[in-house]
């Protein structure tokens, strides 16, 4: 059960094919923005660089790629049969709620929809839940799932379409086959998901508003959807920051969002997400106009709330899906679920103490670079439990994960590095409902990261991994 690609090739051959690799990229929009000048990252078409990108596909087993993609339709209803039920979310993030002021300003939120009886008749999500391939059991584990601002729908499809390319030019001297690297739409199956929110919405000459943040070097993985959503479906994308919403936006007495006197259909997150996309309460009452109008939200503040650590640690527990999904639905989502475990247990506490390396300590945050492992997960837990109160309700433990490392070749800022690497596979999902109606449940492609396996940390944005497909293996 290997991870990643074996380079079949010397590291002469590598480079070569790298440099090809990154003019691909080039022209055909594999690219970021350049952090190096922070204003000329932020500006469209100037300072660009090509994506991080694995040079070859990872090869994974087919067998765990078709239960991954048979996973997606699953957890989008679970997230949108959670999401139904506020007194469950209330509860279950009580105890964060007192440890940690971001969870809390949400739920501050989704407790005022909640006692307005906020009616969401339009829901929409688009999210992703990530895997990966555990080689003590043979099994395909959940690290998470994303039910905000899913990031690489747009570049993802193009690594595949790259790695194809690739395998064309160079596949026979390589015994690899481009057929085996799979078709990956999430690019064009997410704006379409999108036009379909928006045609459900239903009011002439509405935008669709993506939420963003003001430095955001990932803006061409945006832009990418909004082309779709231009060039197949006649809609306009807008983007605005969360205080750009607050100086601009209103919500009208019927419920219509305007922002820039352009009227909303749909708010698709791209920030909002995490504690410093909110420096100032402009941003908070930003977020809660938003939520009080009528415009479909992606995420709604429900949804955005079942995709915190907490809910998956309390959905891993006895009983619970149970209340949410039919059995064989259950069956299916258990096998995926790592061990996972709230600090309210003394023994967890215990054994993570004295073997943290079999865990990790995850706070509630999103985005990447924010969890704990090794010897600092024993001294964080030692000084939690010390500090005594609720602090150690901010955090949960999970099992840690062991997949098997390859040797592969990962090229950053036009330089390809040979390591040993470990990949980890996202599953995208489209979810859309209208009243009773199901509009759309489907998988919608994927996204595959791979990194150095020496290191703890993951995420392209956070800086930790590059962008991959796959190479199904039999
Ligand atoms: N603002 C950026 C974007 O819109 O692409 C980053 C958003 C972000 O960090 N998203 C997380 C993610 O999918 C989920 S909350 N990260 C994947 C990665 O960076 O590898």
């Amino acid at each position: 059960m290997s991870a990643a690609m074996p380079p079949a090739m010397d590291p002469a051959a590598a480079g070569e094919m790298a440099r090809e690799a990154a003019a691909w990229c080039s022209l055909h929009g594999l690219v970021v923005g350049d952090r190096a000048d922070q204003r000329s990252a932020t500006v469209p078409g100037v300072g660009l660089v090509h994506a991080p990108f694995s040079l070859l596909p990872a090869h994974f087993p087919e067998s765990f790629w078709r239960q991954a993609c048979e996973l997606a339709p699953v957890f989008n209803e679970l997230v949108d049969r959670v999401s139904m039920d506020g007194n469950f979310l209330q509860n279950a993030l009580s105890k964060t709620r007192q440890v940690d002021d971001f969870t809390s300003r949400l739920l501050e939120i989704h407790r005022k929809m909640m006692e307005i009886n906020k009616e969401e008749n339009i829901r929409l999500g688009l999210h992703r839940s990530d895997y990966m391939l555990d080689s003590e059991t043979s099994s395909l584990l959940q690290i998470e799932l994303n039910t905000i601002s899913a990031s690489f729908p747009g570049l993802g499809s193009l690594v595949s379409d790259l790695h194809r390319s690739l395998i064309k030019q160079y596949g026979t001297s390589l015994s690899l086959e481009h057929k085996r690297v799979p078709a990956n739409a999430a690019s064009t199956q997410f704006s379409e998901a999108l036009a379909q929110a928006w045609s459900e919405f239903n009011i002439d000459s509405a935008v669709i508003m993506m939420i963003v943040q003001p430095e955001e070097r990932n803006m061409y993985d945006q832009y990418w959807l909004s082309k779709h959503l231009q060039d197949s479906h006649g809609i306009t994308t807008i983007r605005k920051t969360l205080s750009q919403v607050e100086a601009e936006g209103q919500v009208l007495p019927d419920g219509t969002l305007l922002v820039g006197g352009q009227k909303v259909a749909v708010v698709y997150f791209r920030a909002g997400y995490a504690p410093n996309d909110y420096p100032s309460e402009a941003e908070w009452s930003a977020r809660l106009m938003m939520e009080q109008s009528s415009a479909v939200k992606c995420p709604s503040i429900s949804y955005h709330l079942v995709g915190t650590k907490k809910i998956q640690q309390e959905l891993a527990k006895p009983n619970v899906l149970e209340r949410f999904l039919k059995s064989e639905e259950i069956d299916k989502v258990r096998k995926c679920f790592a061990g996972l475990w709230s600090l309210d247990d003394e023994y967890i506490i215990k054994t993570a103490v004295e073997k943290p390396e079999l865990f990790v300590l995850k706070p509630q945050r999103e985005g990447g670079g924010n969890n704990i492992y090794g010897l600092d997960l024993r001294e964080t837990l030692v000084r939690l439990q010390k500090e005594g109160g609720d602090a150690l309700a901010a955090y949960i433990l999970m099992q840690r994960i062991f997949p098997k490392a390859s040797p592969a070749y990962l090229v950053r800022g036009g330089v390809c590095h040979e390591g040993l690497a470990i990949s980890e596979l996202g599953i995208y999902g489209a979810y859309l409902r209208n009243k009773d109606k199901v509009v759309i449940n489907e998988q919608c492609g994927y996204l595959m990261r791979t990194k150095v396996s020496s290191s703890d940390e993951g995420g392209v944005a956070a800086g930790f991994a590059v962008l991959d497909s796959l190479y199904l293996t039999g």
